[in-house]
C-alpha cells in the first residue's frame, strides 16, 4: 500500500523513511511534495496532536490514501514551552531553521545552564480516507546549549544536548538521533497502529 507523509520538511522525511523501515513497515512512502495540487491545511491547533491530525486528514481527504503526518518543536522550561506548536515559524517566516535558532540563541542569552532545560516533542499521526485516527506522541529531553554545534539533523539540532549526552542532536550520526529521538519514540509507537488498521 502506498502511505503519504503529510510533510514537506526534508528533514522530517529523511528521518521518517529510516525509522518506519526499521519499525517494520514497509509501504511505499510518498511526500506531500507528489501532491502539489493539495494545498497546506492551516495548523489551527493549540497541540501538536491536534495539528498532526489536521494535517494528515487533509492529505488522506485530498488523495484518498491513508497519510501520516508530524507535528513537531522544541518546548523550552524558562520561556513556559515556547516556540512549541510555534518553532517552524518563531522568528516570523515559516521554515527559517537558521533565523528560528539565533532568535532562540539570542532570547536565552542570559540563561546559566543550571536553567537551560528543554524537550524536543512530537505527534505522530495516521489518518484513513474514511476519517479514522490514530495519534501518539514522543519526546527528548535535553539542555540548551550557548553555540551550536555539528552538521547533522536539522533545526534546533545544533543546541539541543539530550540528558546523558556530550554531544548534540546534530553531532549523533542519523541512527543515533533516530534510536532517542522524539520522531523515533511516536514513530515507533504508531507503527504497530498503522499495521493494525492497514495490515
Ligand atoms: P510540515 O508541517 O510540512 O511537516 P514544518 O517544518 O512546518 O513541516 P512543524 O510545523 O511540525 O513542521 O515544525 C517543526 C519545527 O520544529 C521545525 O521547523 C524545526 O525547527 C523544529 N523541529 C522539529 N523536529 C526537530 C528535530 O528533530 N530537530 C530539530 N528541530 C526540530
Amino acid at each position: 500500500t502506498r502511505l503519504i507523509l503529510a510533510t514537506r520538511n526534508t528533514g522530517k522525511i529523511t528521518e521518517l523513511r529510516a525509522i518506519l523501515a526499521d519499525a517494520g513497515l514497509h509501504h511505499e512512502l510518498v511526500g506531500a511534495d507528489a501532491y502539489p495540487d493539495v494545498p497546506d491545511v492551516k495548523e489551527t491547533g493549540v497541540t501538536f496532536a491536534e495539528n498532526a491530525l489536521l494535517k494528515a486528514h487533509a492529505l488522506a481527504r485530498a488523495t484518498g490514501l491513508p497519510a501520516v503526518a508530524d507535528d513537531s518543536g522544541l518546548c523550552v522550561d524558562v520561556l513556559g514551552g515556547a516556540p512549541g506548536i510555534f518553532s517552524a515559524r518563531w522568528a516570523g517566516a515559516h521554515g527559517d531553521d537558521t533565523a528560528n535558532l539565533r532568535l532562540l540563541l539570542a532570547q536565552l542569552a542570559d540563561v546559566d545552564d543550571a536553567h537551560r532545560a528543554a524537550h524536543f516533542a512530537c505527534a505522530a499521526a495516521l489518518a484513513l480516507p474514511d476519517g479514522t485516527d490514530r495519534v501518539v506522541e514522543g519526546r527528548l529531553t535535553g539542555t540548551l546549549r550557548h553555540t551550536p554545534s555539528g552538521a547533522g539533523g536539522f533545526g534546533y539540532d545544533p543546541i539541543l544536548q539530550p540528558d546523558g549526552e556530550s554531544r548534540t542532536c546534530a553531532e549523533l550520526t542519523p541512527a543515533e538521533k533516530n534510536a532517542i529521538s522524539h520522531r523515533g519514540k511516536a514513530f515507533r509507537a504508531l507503527a504497530p497502529l498503522v499495521r493494525e488498521l492497514l495490515g
